[in-house]
């Protein structure tokens, strides 16, 4: 098939490859469409948007979880670990420090006043979904973590951003998601500052995944293009579990 390289051919093929998913040629070969001229892409992108997101997602990285009004976020949220909240880390500002590791140019550690400072915090009204079976609208605020990952010089072609927590849990997830609008390092639960059961001084808010993937009282964050582990994924959860 002789591929036309049309203006429009060549933004798809663009983007497929900065997804680095699939070149124009082999999405040719699974979709049976014929993209030799503008009018194929045309129709592709048409049947590509009545098909689903999930499938614009890995073509585009652009799906966005849904956002609710400030009337459906509940005001106590509630609380979830691998174990009770009586033996939930109680993390003082006096003495935390987030330290940075791995392929990160800046690798200074901050205090919980330096992170409270960062410009740029958004408020999301997102729903969390547990695989145990429970799901709860909330409202959390905190700085984008792309922002955050500029900031401090991260390599951001490397593959994953992985996490350590102060109870020994630890996450990791691919640095499409870790970039992705809508991932925050969250300081605020329902306008205060997040309280100590849902991981102060922080927590990972990627309403795009389920609650697993949403690390509480992180204390180290690297980068690596070594996979890094994640503790449910390493009991058997899917590791991406997201959209
Ligand atoms: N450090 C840490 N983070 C964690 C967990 C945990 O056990 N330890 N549990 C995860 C799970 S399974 C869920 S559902 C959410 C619960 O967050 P919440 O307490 O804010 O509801 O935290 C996630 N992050
Ligand atoms: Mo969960």
């Amino acid at each position: 098939m002789k591929l036309e390289r049309t203006p429009l051919v060549k933004s798809l093929e663009r983007r497929l490859l900065l997804r680095g998913t699939l070149s124009l040629g082999a999405l040719t070969l699974l979709s049976g469409c014929d993209f030799s001229d503008d009018d194929g892409v045309h129709r592709f992108l048409a049947g590509l948007s009545r098909w689903n997101d999930r499938a614009q997602a890995a073509l585009f990285g652009t799906t966005l979880a849904p956002t609710f009004s400030e009337a459906q976020a509940v005001k106590d949220f509630r609380y979830n670990a691998f174990f009770g909240p009586e033996d939930a880390p109680n993390l003082t500002p006096a003495d935390y420090r987030l330290q940075l590791s791995g392929m990160i140019g800046d690798k200074r550690p901050w205090t919980v006043e330096q992170l409270y400072a960062l410009p740029n915090q958004q408020s999301q009204i997102t729903r969390h979904v547990c695989v145990e079976g429970w799901s709860m609208i909330g409202k959390w605020t905190g700085v984008p973590l792309r922002d955050f990952l500029k900031r401090v010089d991260a390599d951001t072609n490397a593959r994953y951003v992985a996490f350590q927590c102060a109870d020994g849990y630890y996450g990791s997830i691919d640095m499409a998601s870790a970039l992705h609008p809508q991932t925050i390092m969250a300081f605020n639960y329902a306008d205060e500052t997040l309280p100590g059961k849902l991981g102060f001084p922080f927590k990972l808010r990627i309403p795009t995944k389920l609650g697993f993937k949403n690390p509480k009282w992180v204390t180290t964050m690297y980068v690596t293009n070594r996979y890094p582990g994640d503790f449910w994924a390493d009991r058997g959860y899917n590791w991406f579990s997201g959209l």
